[in-house]
């Protein structure tokens, strides 16, 4: 058996590499993305590293080599996912084996966090721990959480955002989240802020909204038709920032999602938040997640976190959408109980309760 690893600017550069060098038959045992060293490595795209194998008792013809690689160019997508679904389960059996991994695999699991996301995060940090385990668990420890930070990632909200959305399941804290919100942006940033609320649903849902407006003293348009957002937006063109309030009826209709889609769709490059609540079951947060990527939403925001003491639903769906957390919120109090996610203290909630 011959290995070799080769480094290439892209995928089908390191095929042909491969392909060149050990000829068509030769197997990709494992592939990754990396990193120049030093100051280049931030300033130039990333490599691609394949390690590819090839039964070196095997003789080719010439023949046989010239009729191989359109073919193998064919199957190279599939082949390619079923490499990388092999090489996982090899990992995986590895992290099993794995006394110190296998343990913190259930300590993980243990946390609220998915199987298939703690085996993610354990997989890199094993990769940097070593193959023989020496280092101390406390070394662990620190891998591990460094890790978790980048299958968490942040954003704050962008400081041009114009319109900003919130949609999710009914019940979760989205109107709270956004009145929190609205009287951060104008009490503390002195932004001219305005609210549309496409609440047509649930009677006094509307006032519920219309209640900070008034207390907070920032203008709001409800608006009943995809059609009026336009003439809401112009009412408020004087607002630095717009925060659009949405509900619906029943968290998994898909019928209000489309619906809501169909308003959204009219507003120009909004920041779409999905808001989700810590203290939802994770096969149902999986749902969520799917019956709402319609709506196009871009960030997250979770909520009531002051409920439970299990937050692995966090790093669940970062891991599921690679979308940022850009806002938690703590309690009911407005505006009070909101923050900008921060991944360090997101790691240790996960990981401490
Ligand atoms: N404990 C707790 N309750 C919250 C939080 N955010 C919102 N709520 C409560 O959740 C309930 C539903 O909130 P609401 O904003 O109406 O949800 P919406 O249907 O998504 O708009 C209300 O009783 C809120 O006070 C939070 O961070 N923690
Ligand atoms: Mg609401």
């Amino acid at each position: 058996m011959k290995v070799k690893t080769f480094v290439a600017n892209s995928v089908q550069e390191g095929m042909q590499l491969i392909k060149r060098e050990l000829g068509p038959e030769a197997m990709i045992i494992h592939s990754r993305k990396v990193r120049q060293k030093g100051l280049l490595g931030f300033l130039t795209p990333p490599k691609v590293e394949i390690t590819a194998a090839i039964d070196s008792n095997r003789n080719f013809s010439s023949d046989e080599a010239k009729v191989l690689p359109k073919q193998w160019e064919n199957e190279l997508g599939e082949l390619k996912a079923m490499v990388a679904q092999l090489v996982s389960k090899q990992q995986k059996q590895e992290l099993q084996a794995d006394g110190i991994f296998s343990s913190y695999l259930q300590k993980l699991r243990a946390r609220g966090i998915e199987e298939k996301v703690a085996e993610a995060i354990l997989i890199e940090a094993k990769k940097q721990y070593g193959a023989n385990g020496t280092l101390k668990e406390e070394v662990l420890d620190l891998i591990v959480q460094k890790k978790m930070k980048e299958f968490l990632p942040t954003d704050k909200l962008p400081p041009k955002a114009k319109i900003v959305v919130f949609t999710g399941p009914t019940g979760v804290g989205k109107t709270t989240t956004l009145a929190k919100l609205a009287a951060h942006l104008s009490l503390y940033q002195n932004k001219q802020v305005g609210m549309i609320t496409i609440d047509t649903y649930r009677i006094g849902a509307v006032e519920q909204l219309r209640t900070y407006a008034e207390i907070t003293d920032i203008p709001i348009e409800v608006v009943m038709t995809p059609k009026e957002i336009e003439q809401a937006l112009e009412k408020l063109s004087g607002a630095d920032i717009i925060l659009v309030d949405t509900a619906g009826r029943s968290a998994n209709n898909s019928l209000q999602v489309r619906e809501l889609t169909t308003f959204i769709n009219r507003l120009p490059q909004a920041v779409i938040f999905l808001v989700l609540s810590v203290t939802t079951k994770t096969e149902d947060l999986r749902l969520i997640v799917d019956k709402f990527r319609t709506t196009g939403y871009n960030r997250l925001i979770f909520t009531k976190l002051d409920e439970t003491s299990s937050f692995g639903a966090i790093i669940n769906t970062t891991y599921a959408t690679g979308l940022p957390v850009t806002y938690i919120t703590t309690g009911q109090n407005v505006p009070d109980d909101l923050e900008e996610a921060d991944a360090e203290k997101l790691v240790q909630l996960i990981l401490k309760g």
